[in-house]
Protein backbone atom coordinates (compact mmCIF):
# COMPACT_ATOMS: atom_id res chain seq x y z
CA UNK A 1 0.00 0.00 0.00
CA UNK A 2 1.36 3.55 -0.35
CA UNK A 3 1.07 6.65 1.64
CA UNK A 4 0.20 9.57 -0.67
CA UNK A 5 1.97 11.89 2.01
CA UNK A 6 3.49 11.85 5.44
CA UNK A 7 0.46 12.58 6.80
CA UNK A 8 -1.80 9.56 4.76
CA UNK A 9 1.37 7.70 6.74
CA UNK A 10 1.05 9.92 10.00
CA UNK A 11 -2.55 8.73 9.88
CA UNK A 12 -1.94 4.97 9.89
CA UNK A 13 0.49 4.96 12.64
CA UNK A 14 -1.97 6.80 14.79
CA UNK A 15 -4.74 3.67 14.01
CA UNK A 16 -1.22 1.62 14.70
CA UNK A 17 -0.87 2.98 18.15
CA UNK A 18 2.62 3.92 16.91
CA UNK A 19 3.06 8.10 16.98
CA UNK A 20 2.42 10.52 20.22
CA UNK A 21 1.19 13.42 19.59
CA UNK A 22 3.33 16.13 22.20
CA UNK A 23 0.68 18.32 22.95
CA UNK A 24 2.91 20.26 25.72
CA UNK A 25 4.96 22.93 24.61
CA UNK A 26 8.68 21.80 23.89
CA UNK A 27 11.68 24.04 23.20
CA UNK A 28 13.70 23.53 19.36
CA UNK A 29 16.79 24.02 21.58
CA UNK A 30 17.72 20.26 22.43
CA UNK A 31 14.70 19.90 24.26
CA UNK A 32 13.28 18.13 21.15
CA UNK A 33 16.96 16.12 21.01
CA UNK A 34 16.45 14.89 24.09
CA UNK A 35 12.70 13.64 24.28
CA UNK A 36 13.42 12.03 20.57
CA UNK A 37 16.69 10.17 21.87
CA UNK A 38 14.77 9.46 25.04
CA UNK A 39 11.91 7.76 23.21
CA UNK A 40 14.47 5.40 21.13
CA UNK A 41 15.72 3.97 24.02
CA UNK A 42 12.31 3.19 25.36
CA UNK A 43 11.29 2.36 21.74
CA UNK A 44 8.53 4.56 21.77
CA UNK A 45 7.70 5.23 17.52
CA UNK A 46 7.15 8.07 16.30
CA UNK A 47 6.87 12.01 17.80
CA UNK A 48 4.66 14.40 16.67
CA UNK A 49 5.22 17.86 18.45
CA UNK A 50 2.15 20.37 18.02
CA UNK A 51 3.79 23.26 19.53
CA UNK A 52 7.22 24.38 19.88
CA UNK A 53 8.12 27.43 21.60
CA UNK A 54 8.51 30.78 19.55
CA UNK A 55 6.64 29.21 16.81
CA UNK A 56 3.64 29.72 15.46
CA UNK A 57 0.72 26.95 15.87
CA UNK A 58 0.41 24.66 13.25
CA UNK A 59 4.06 24.32 12.77
CA UNK A 60 5.48 21.24 13.50
CA UNK A 61 8.38 18.65 14.36
CA UNK A 62 8.06 14.94 13.35
CA UNK A 63 10.77 12.49 14.87
CA UNK A 64 11.39 9.01 14.90
CA UNK A 65 9.60 8.01 11.89
CA UNK A 66 10.64 4.97 11.45
CA UNK A 67 11.06 3.94 15.06
CA UNK A 68 12.30 2.12 16.63
CA UNK A 69 9.06 0.61 17.76
CA UNK A 70 8.01 -2.89 19.31
CA UNK A 71 9.60 -5.22 17.13
CA UNK A 72 12.67 -2.68 16.70
CA UNK A 73 11.30 -2.89 12.63
CA UNK A 74 7.73 -2.22 12.94
CA UNK A 75 7.81 1.44 11.88
CA UNK A 76 9.80 0.26 9.01
CA UNK A 77 7.84 -2.45 7.84
CA UNK A 78 4.44 -0.04 7.79
CA UNK A 79 6.07 2.50 5.91
CA UNK A 80 7.05 -0.11 3.57
CA UNK A 81 3.37 -1.18 3.29
CA UNK A 82 4.12 -4.34 4.80
CA UNK A 83 2.54 -6.14 8.14
CA UNK A 84 4.04 -4.86 11.37
CA UNK A 85 5.34 -7.99 12.47
CA UNK A 86 6.89 -8.92 9.17
CA UNK A 87 10.58 -10.58 9.93
CA UNK A 88 13.56 -9.07 8.96
CA UNK A 89 14.94 -11.33 6.26
CA UNK A 90 11.37 -10.88 4.44
CA UNK A 91 11.93 -7.36 4.98
CA UNK A 92 15.48 -7.73 3.11
CA UNK A 93 14.08 -9.67 0.66
CA UNK A 94 11.01 -7.68 -0.31
CA UNK A 95 13.58 -4.44 -1.00
CA UNK A 96 15.30 -7.01 -3.08
CA UNK A 97 12.96 -7.58 -5.29
CA UNK A 98 11.37 -4.08 -5.56
CA UNK A 99 14.61 -2.31 -5.62
CA UNK A 100 15.47 -4.37 -9.09
CA UNK A 101 11.68 -3.22 -11.04
CA UNK A 102 11.19 0.40 -12.26
CA UNK A 103 8.17 2.52 -12.38
CA UNK A 104 8.57 6.01 -14.05
CA UNK A 105 6.97 8.99 -11.63
CA UNK A 106 4.51 11.46 -13.23
CA UNK A 107 4.41 14.81 -12.79
CA UNK A 108 1.63 17.51 -11.98
CA UNK A 109 0.37 20.58 -12.28
CA UNK A 110 -1.05 21.00 -9.00
CA UNK A 111 0.68 20.42 -5.74
CA UNK A 112 0.29 20.56 -1.61
CA UNK A 113 3.91 21.81 -1.16
CA UNK A 114 2.85 24.89 -3.26
CA UNK A 115 0.64 26.52 -0.83
CA UNK A 116 2.93 28.51 0.11
CA UNK A 117 5.78 30.07 -2.03
CA UNK A 118 8.90 32.86 -0.85
CA UNK A 119 11.43 33.69 -3.25
CA UNK A 120 14.90 35.26 -3.21
CA UNK A 121 15.41 37.93 0.51
CA UNK A 122 11.90 37.28 1.53
CA UNK A 123 13.29 33.54 1.89
CA UNK A 124 13.99 32.63 6.08
CA UNK A 125 14.38 29.54 7.02
CA UNK A 126 14.60 30.70 10.46
CA UNK A 127 11.11 30.88 10.17
CA UNK A 128 10.37 27.10 10.73
CA UNK A 129 11.71 25.26 14.09
CA UNK A 130 14.37 23.90 13.44
CA UNK A 131 16.00 21.76 15.98
CA UNK A 132 19.28 21.87 17.55
CA UNK A 133 19.40 18.39 17.91
CA UNK A 134 22.32 16.75 20.12
CA UNK A 135 24.19 19.23 23.03
CA UNK A 136 27.30 18.65 20.74
CA UNK A 137 25.93 20.13 17.60
CA UNK A 138 27.72 23.26 15.81
CA UNK A 139 24.26 24.84 14.94
CA UNK A 140 20.27 23.75 14.46
CA UNK A 141 20.11 20.79 11.86
CA UNK A 142 17.59 21.55 9.14
CA UNK A 143 18.35 18.47 6.77
CA UNK A 144 18.15 14.81 8.94
CA UNK A 145 15.01 13.32 7.09
CA UNK A 146 14.31 14.93 3.45
CA UNK A 147 15.48 13.99 -0.20
CA UNK A 148 18.33 16.02 -1.70
CA UNK A 149 17.87 16.27 -5.17
CA UNK A 150 20.79 17.01 -8.13
CA UNK A 151 20.72 16.27 -11.65
CA UNK A 152 23.83 14.89 -13.39
CA UNK A 153 24.62 17.76 -16.29
CA UNK A 154 26.19 15.18 -18.37
CA UNK A 155 23.64 12.02 -18.40
CA UNK A 156 20.25 13.65 -17.20
CA UNK A 157 20.31 11.13 -14.23
CA UNK A 158 18.71 12.48 -11.37
CA UNK A 159 20.25 11.03 -7.80
CA UNK A 160 17.75 11.24 -4.70
CA UNK A 161 20.30 11.39 -1.75
CA UNK A 162 19.84 12.51 2.00
CA UNK A 163 22.85 14.42 3.79
CA UNK A 164 22.71 16.23 6.28
CA UNK A 165 22.43 20.10 6.72
CA UNK A 166 22.83 22.35 9.01
CA UNK A 167 21.26 25.85 9.42
CA UNK A 168 23.98 28.51 8.93
CA UNK A 169 21.46 31.38 8.63
CA UNK A 170 18.28 32.72 6.71
CA UNK A 171 19.43 31.43 3.72
CA UNK A 172 22.22 29.42 3.96
CA UNK A 173 22.11 25.60 4.75
CA UNK A 174 25.70 23.43 5.19
CA UNK A 175 25.87 20.31 3.16
CA UNK A 176 28.23 17.67 4.30
CA UNK A 177 29.68 16.37 0.95
CA UNK A 178 31.51 12.78 1.51
CA UNK A 179 32.98 12.61 -1.85
CA UNK A 180 32.23 8.92 -2.93
CA UNK A 181 28.39 9.47 -2.76
CA UNK A 182 26.18 10.45 -5.55
CA UNK A 183 25.33 13.47 -4.94
CA UNK A 184 28.64 15.09 -3.95
CA UNK A 185 30.42 13.19 -6.57
CA UNK A 186 28.20 15.18 -9.39
CA UNK A 187 29.07 19.06 -7.57
CA UNK A 188 32.63 18.11 -7.28
CA UNK A 189 33.52 16.33 -10.46
CA UNK A 190 30.70 18.23 -12.53
CA UNK A 191 30.29 21.20 -11.34
CA UNK A 192 32.97 22.68 -9.03
CA UNK A 193 35.91 20.94 -11.32
CA UNK A 194 33.97 23.04 -14.38
CA UNK A 195 33.75 26.13 -12.26
CA UNK A 196 29.60 25.85 -12.25
CA UNK A 197 26.94 26.48 -9.16
CA UNK A 198 24.77 23.42 -8.46
CA UNK A 199 20.99 23.61 -8.99
CA UNK A 200 19.68 21.88 -6.08
CA UNK A 201 16.19 21.25 -4.37
CA UNK A 202 15.55 19.58 -0.83
CA UNK A 203 12.23 18.31 -0.12
CA UNK A 204 11.38 17.85 3.14
CA UNK A 205 8.95 15.75 4.80
CA UNK A 206 8.21 13.70 1.59
CA UNK A 207 5.98 10.51 2.30
CA UNK A 208 7.97 7.44 4.25
CA UNK A 209 9.29 5.89 1.10
CA UNK A 210 11.01 8.54 -0.54
CA UNK A 211 13.12 9.66 2.14
CA UNK A 212 13.59 5.85 2.51
CA UNK A 213 14.88 5.35 -0.66
CA UNK A 214 16.58 8.14 -0.51
CA UNK A 215 18.85 7.29 2.27
CA UNK A 216 19.71 3.90 0.49
CA UNK A 217 23.07 3.04 -1.74
CA UNK A 218 20.84 2.43 -4.93
CA UNK A 219 23.68 1.80 -7.66
CA UNK A 220 25.07 5.19 -9.51
CA UNK A 221 22.83 6.39 -12.52
CA UNK A 222 19.84 4.71 -11.44
CA UNK A 223 16.85 6.72 -10.27
CA UNK A 224 16.01 6.48 -6.94
CA UNK A 225 12.38 8.09 -7.74
CA UNK A 226 11.99 4.72 -10.38
CA UNK A 227 12.78 2.45 -7.32
CA UNK A 228 9.94 4.15 -5.22
CA UNK A 229 7.88 3.82 -7.74
CA UNK A 230 8.10 -0.27 -7.66
CA UNK A 231 8.10 -0.40 -3.75
CA UNK A 232 4.60 1.54 -3.60
CA UNK A 233 3.66 0.24 -6.77
CA UNK A 234 2.58 3.51 -8.01
CA UNK A 235 4.42 6.25 -9.56
CA UNK A 236 5.41 8.66 -7.67
CA UNK A 237 3.72 12.68 -8.43
CA UNK A 238 6.51 15.03 -8.76
CA UNK A 239 6.44 19.03 -9.45
CA UNK A 240 8.31 21.32 -11.38
CA UNK A 241 10.39 23.44 -9.00
CA UNK A 242 9.87 27.33 -9.10
CA UNK A 243 13.47 28.68 -9.73
CA UNK A 244 15.56 25.76 -11.16
CA UNK A 245 15.02 22.73 -13.65
CA UNK A 246 14.41 20.06 -11.06
CA UNK A 247 11.26 17.99 -9.84
CA UNK A 248 10.53 17.43 -6.32
CA UNK A 249 8.37 14.99 -4.78
CA UNK A 250 4.42 16.66 -4.53
CA UNK A 251 3.42 16.29 -0.91
CA UNK A 252 6.71 17.25 0.36
CA UNK A 253 6.22 19.11 3.64
CA UNK A 254 8.39 22.10 2.51
CA UNK A 255 10.67 23.03 -0.06
CA UNK A 256 14.09 24.49 -0.69
CA UNK A 257 15.11 25.58 -3.49
CA UNK A 258 19.20 26.69 -4.45
CA UNK A 259 22.45 26.58 -5.60
CA UNK A 260 25.91 25.24 -3.83
CA UNK A 261 28.03 27.65 -5.19
CA UNK A 262 31.74 26.01 -6.19
CA UNK A 263 35.27 26.11 -4.50
CA UNK A 264 32.89 27.80 -1.37
CA UNK A 265 33.21 26.37 2.23
CA UNK A 266 31.57 27.31 5.71
CA UNK A 267 32.66 25.34 9.04
CA UNK A 268 29.94 23.18 9.67
CA UNK A 269 29.16 20.28 12.29
CA UNK A 270 30.18 18.89 15.21
CA UNK A 271 26.72 16.54 15.18
CA UNK A 272 26.27 13.07 16.37
CA UNK A 273 25.97 10.60 14.15
CA UNK A 274 24.95 7.66 12.86
CA UNK A 275 27.86 5.87 14.22
CA UNK A 276 26.54 6.52 18.01
CA UNK A 277 29.40 8.91 18.39
CA UNK A 278 30.27 12.43 16.89
CA UNK A 279 33.39 12.22 14.84
CA UNK A 280 33.31 14.27 11.61
CA UNK A 281 34.23 17.51 14.38
CA UNK A 282 33.77 21.04 12.31
CA UNK A 283 35.50 21.48 8.87
CA UNK A 284 34.79 23.94 5.65
CA UNK A 285 32.29 22.28 3.89
CA UNK A 286 30.16 23.24 0.93
CA UNK A 287 27.39 25.47 1.31
CA UNK A 288 23.40 25.16 -0.68
CA UNK A 289 22.26 29.23 -0.77
CA UNK A 290 18.48 28.80 -0.66
CA UNK A 291 16.31 31.23 -3.31
CA UNK A 292 12.85 29.88 -2.60
CA UNK A 293 11.17 27.99 -0.09
CA UNK A 294 7.51 26.36 -0.70
CA UNK A 295 5.31 24.66 1.72
CA UNK A 296 2.48 22.75 2.57
CA UNK A 297 -0.11 24.72 5.11
CA UNK A 298 1.11 24.01 8.97
CA UNK A 299 4.10 22.37 7.66
CA UNK A 300 5.70 19.45 9.23
CA UNK A 301 9.72 19.38 9.45
CA UNK A 302 11.01 15.45 9.77
CA UNK A 303 13.79 15.00 11.69
CA UNK A 304 16.27 12.18 12.43
CA UNK A 305 18.37 11.80 15.58
CA UNK A 306 20.87 9.69 15.48
CA UNK A 307 23.04 7.99 18.11
CA UNK A 308 23.87 5.05 20.01
CA UNK A 309 22.71 2.16 19.79
CA UNK A 310 19.89 2.72 17.69
CA UNK A 311 18.68 5.34 14.71
CA UNK A 312 16.49 5.66 12.28
CA UNK A 313 19.65 4.90 9.37
CA UNK A 314 19.90 1.78 11.33
CA UNK A 315 16.53 0.52 11.34
CA UNK A 316 16.61 1.70 7.60
CA UNK A 317 20.23 0.26 6.57
CA UNK A 318 20.25 -3.08 8.41
CA UNK A 319 17.20 -4.03 6.09
CA UNK A 320 18.21 -1.70 2.65
CA UNK A 321 22.16 -2.82 2.73
CA UNK A 322 21.22 -6.04 3.54
CA UNK A 323 19.04 -6.42 0.71
CA UNK A 324 21.38 -4.10 -1.81
CA UNK A 325 24.86 -6.24 -0.72
CA UNK A 326 22.75 -9.31 -1.46
CA UNK A 327 22.28 -8.29 -4.76
CA UNK A 328 25.52 -7.23 -5.57
CA UNK A 329 26.64 -10.50 -4.54
CA UNK A 330 24.16 -12.33 -6.26
CA UNK A 331 24.75 -10.42 -9.85
CA UNK A 332 28.55 -11.32 -9.45
CA UNK A 333 27.56 -15.29 -9.44
CA UNK A 334 28.69 -15.39 -5.57
CA UNK A 335 26.22 -17.94 -3.71
CA UNK A 336 25.70 -17.13 -0.23
CA UNK A 337 23.07 -18.16 2.33
CA UNK A 338 22.25 -14.74 3.53
CA UNK A 339 23.86 -11.24 4.26
CA UNK A 340 22.62 -8.90 7.24
CA UNK A 341 23.83 -5.53 8.64
CA UNK A 342 23.41 -5.30 12.26
CA UNK A 343 23.56 -1.79 13.89
CA UNK A 344 25.30 0.29 13.08
CA UNK A 345 25.40 -1.69 10.14
CA UNK A 346 29.09 -0.70 9.37
CA UNK A 347 29.90 -4.67 9.15
CA UNK A 348 28.00 -6.31 6.66
CA UNK A 349 28.03 -10.36 7.85
CA UNK A 350 27.98 -13.03 4.49
CA UNK A 351 26.89 -16.26 5.59
CA UNK A 352 28.13 -18.39 2.54
CA UNK A 353 29.67 -21.51 2.24
CA UNK A 354 33.29 -21.10 0.52
CA UNK A 355 33.32 -22.22 -3.30
CA UNK A 356 37.34 -21.88 -3.31
CA UNK A 357 40.65 -20.34 -1.97
CA UNK A 358 40.36 -16.53 -1.77
CA UNK A 359 36.54 -16.83 -1.83
CA UNK A 360 36.37 -14.02 0.81
CA UNK A 361 38.04 -11.79 -1.37
CA UNK A 362 35.89 -12.00 -4.04
CA UNK A 363 32.57 -11.17 -1.47
CA UNK A 364 35.07 -8.78 0.48
CA UNK A 365 35.83 -6.81 -3.43
CA UNK A 366 31.91 -7.26 -4.72
CA UNK A 367 30.84 -4.99 -1.46
CA UNK A 368 33.15 -2.67 -1.41
CA UNK A 369 33.04 -1.90 -5.16
CA UNK A 370 29.43 -1.34 -4.74
CA UNK A 371 27.56 1.70 -3.89
CA UNK A 372 25.98 0.05 -0.84
CA UNK A 373 28.96 -1.42 0.36
CA UNK A 374 31.88 1.35 -0.32
CA UNK A 375 31.86 2.63 2.88
CA UNK A 376 31.56 -0.16 5.11
CA UNK A 377 35.25 -0.93 6.88
CA UNK A 378 34.56 -4.41 8.15
CA UNK A 379 33.34 -8.05 6.42
CA UNK A 380 32.92 -10.50 8.14
CA UNK A 381 32.08 -14.31 6.37
CA UNK A 382 30.68 -17.01 8.90
CA UNK A 383 30.00 -20.24 7.46
CA UNK A 384 26.73 -20.95 5.70
CA UNK A 385 25.22 -22.91 9.06
CA UNK A 386 25.57 -19.58 11.03
CA UNK A 387 22.48 -17.05 10.85
CA UNK A 388 23.39 -14.08 9.89
CA UNK A 389 21.04 -12.25 12.20
CA UNK A 390 21.93 -14.22 15.19
CA UNK A 391 24.60 -12.48 16.59
CA UNK A 392 25.19 -14.93 19.04
CA UNK A 393 25.73 -17.74 16.30
CA UNK A 394 27.90 -14.53 15.02
CA UNK A 395 30.05 -14.35 17.48
CA UNK A 396 30.43 -18.15 18.14
CA UNK A 397 31.87 -18.50 14.33
CA UNK A 398 33.78 -15.41 14.67
CA UNK A 399 35.83 -17.07 17.81
CA UNK A 400 36.07 -20.62 16.53
CA UNK A 401 36.86 -20.28 12.33
CA UNK A 402 38.62 -17.03 12.17
CA UNK A 403 42.37 -18.03 11.88
CA UNK A 404 44.00 -15.63 13.87
CA UNK A 405 46.81 -14.94 11.42
CA UNK A 406 45.60 -16.05 8.10
CA UNK A 407 41.95 -15.15 8.13
CA UNK A 408 42.26 -11.67 8.72
CA UNK A 409 42.55 -9.49 5.21
CA UNK A 410 43.87 -5.74 5.86
CA UNK A 411 43.07 -3.27 2.62
CA UNK A 412 45.30 -0.05 3.51
CA UNK A 413 44.21 2.99 2.52
CA UNK A 414 40.73 2.12 1.13
CA UNK A 415 37.91 5.25 0.81
CA UNK A 416 37.42 6.81 4.29
CA UNK A 417 34.87 9.28 5.69
CA UNK A 418 35.38 11.60 8.32
CA UNK A 419 32.36 10.26 10.30
CA UNK A 420 34.58 6.94 11.53
CA UNK A 421 35.16 6.84 14.45
CA UNK A 422 38.78 4.74 14.33
CA UNK A 423 40.53 6.93 12.03
CA UNK A 424 42.71 9.23 12.82
CA UNK A 425 42.42 13.25 12.22
CA UNK A 426 44.42 13.42 8.98
CA UNK A 427 42.79 10.22 8.29
CA UNK A 428 39.61 12.02 8.44
CA UNK A 429 40.17 15.42 7.26
CA UNK A 430 41.67 13.84 3.92
CA UNK A 431 39.16 11.19 3.41
CA UNK A 432 41.41 8.17 3.83
CA UNK A 433 40.70 4.98 5.13
CA UNK A 434 41.05 1.16 5.53
CA UNK A 435 38.49 -2.18 5.27
CA UNK A 436 39.05 -5.47 7.08
CA UNK A 437 37.79 -8.88 5.37
CA UNK A 438 37.49 -11.50 8.24
CA UNK A 439 37.15 -14.96 7.04
CA UNK A 440 35.30 -17.14 9.59
CA UNK A 441 35.18 -19.93 7.56
CA UNK A 442 36.91 -23.43 7.64
CA UNK A 443 38.90 -23.58 4.06
CA UNK A 444 37.19 -25.27 1.36
CA UNK A 445 40.26 -27.18 0.67
CA UNK A 446 40.17 -29.07 3.88
CA UNK A 447 39.60 -32.93 3.52
CA UNK A 448 36.20 -33.30 4.83
CA UNK A 449 37.49 -35.48 7.71
CA UNK A 450 39.85 -32.39 8.73
CA UNK A 451 36.51 -30.06 8.98
CA UNK A 452 36.28 -30.19 12.72
CA UNK A 453 32.02 -31.14 13.59
CA UNK A 454 29.66 -29.25 14.99
CA UNK A 455 28.29 -30.00 18.58
CA UNK A 456 24.48 -28.61 18.66
CA UNK A 457 21.98 -30.89 19.02
CA UNK A 458 20.98 -31.32 15.35
CA UNK A 459 24.55 -32.47 14.44
CA UNK A 460 26.23 -33.98 17.82
CA UNK A 461 23.09 -36.92 17.87
CA UNK A 462 21.88 -39.66 15.61
CA UNK A 463 18.57 -39.30 14.50
CA UNK A 464 16.71 -41.80 16.79
CA UNK A 465 18.20 -40.68 19.99
CA UNK A 466 17.17 -37.23 18.65
CA UNK A 467 13.55 -38.44 18.27
CA UNK A 468 13.37 -40.01 21.60
CA UNK A 469 14.87 -37.77 23.47
CA UNK A 470 12.36 -34.83 21.88
CA UNK A 471 9.18 -37.27 22.41
CA UNK A 472 10.21 -38.18 25.81
CA UNK A 473 10.93 -34.68 26.95
CA UNK A 474 7.67 -34.10 28.86
CA UNK A 475 8.59 -37.47 30.80
CA UNK A 476 11.91 -36.30 31.87
CA UNK A 477 9.96 -33.40 33.75
CA UNK A 478 12.63 -31.02 32.81
CA UNK A 479 11.10 -26.80 32.42
C1 LIG B 1 19.19 10.46 8.68
C2 LIG B 1 20.31 10.24 7.70
C3 LIG B 1 21.33 11.17 7.56
C4 LIG B 1 22.37 10.98 6.67
N1 LIG B 1 23.36 11.94 6.56
C5 LIG B 1 24.34 11.77 5.64
C6 LIG B 1 25.35 12.77 5.45
O1 LIG B 1 25.36 13.80 6.10
N2 LIG B 1 26.29 12.56 4.52
C7 LIG B 1 26.31 11.43 3.76
O2 LIG B 1 27.16 11.28 2.90
N3 LIG B 1 25.38 10.46 3.92
C8 LIG B 1 24.39 10.61 4.83
N4 LIG B 1 23.45 9.64 5.00
C9 LIG B 1 23.55 8.39 4.23
C10 LIG B 1 23.11 8.59 2.81
O3 LIG B 1 21.79 9.05 2.76
C11 LIG B 1 23.22 7.28 2.03
O4 LIG B 1 24.58 6.92 2.00
C12 LIG B 1 22.67 7.35 0.61
O5 LIG B 1 23.08 6.19 -0.09
C13 LIG B 1 23.13 8.58 -0.12
O6 LIG B 1 22.52 8.65 -1.41
P1 LIG B 1 23.41 8.34 -2.70
O7 LIG B 1 23.76 6.87 -2.63
O8 LIG B 1 22.51 8.64 -3.84
O9 LIG B 1 24.61 9.21 -2.62
C14 LIG B 1 22.39 9.82 5.88
C15 LIG B 1 21.35 8.88 6.00
C16 LIG B 1 20.31 9.08 6.89
C17 LIG B 1 19.19 8.07 6.99
MN1 LIG C 1 22.07 7.47 -5.63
Amino acid sequence: MAFKDLRQYIQRLEQEGDITHVGAEVDWDLEIGGISRKAIDRRSGALLFDRIKGYPQGYRVLANLIGPGQPIHSLFALALGQPKNTPIMELVDFFMRKSTEYIRPIIVDRAPCKENIVKGKDVNLLNFPVPRIHGIDGGRYIGTWHVDIIKDPDTGWVNWGMYRHQLHDERRVGWLAIPAQHGPSIYYQKYEARGKPMPMAMAIGPDPLSAIVAASGIPPQTNEVDIIGALQGEPVELVKCETIDLEVPASSEIVLEGYVAPNERFMEGPFGEFTGYSAGGRAPRPVFHVECVTFRNNPILTMSNMGKPWDEVAILNSVVTSALLSLELRKRGIPFRGVYCPPPTLCPIVAAKPQYAGFIHSVASTIWSSKAGIYRPYVIMVGEDVDPTNLEEVFWCLTSRLHPSKGIHIQKDAPGQPLFPFLDRHERENWRGARVAIDATFPPDWAPEDVPQVMDFENGWPQDVQQKVLTRWKEYGIK
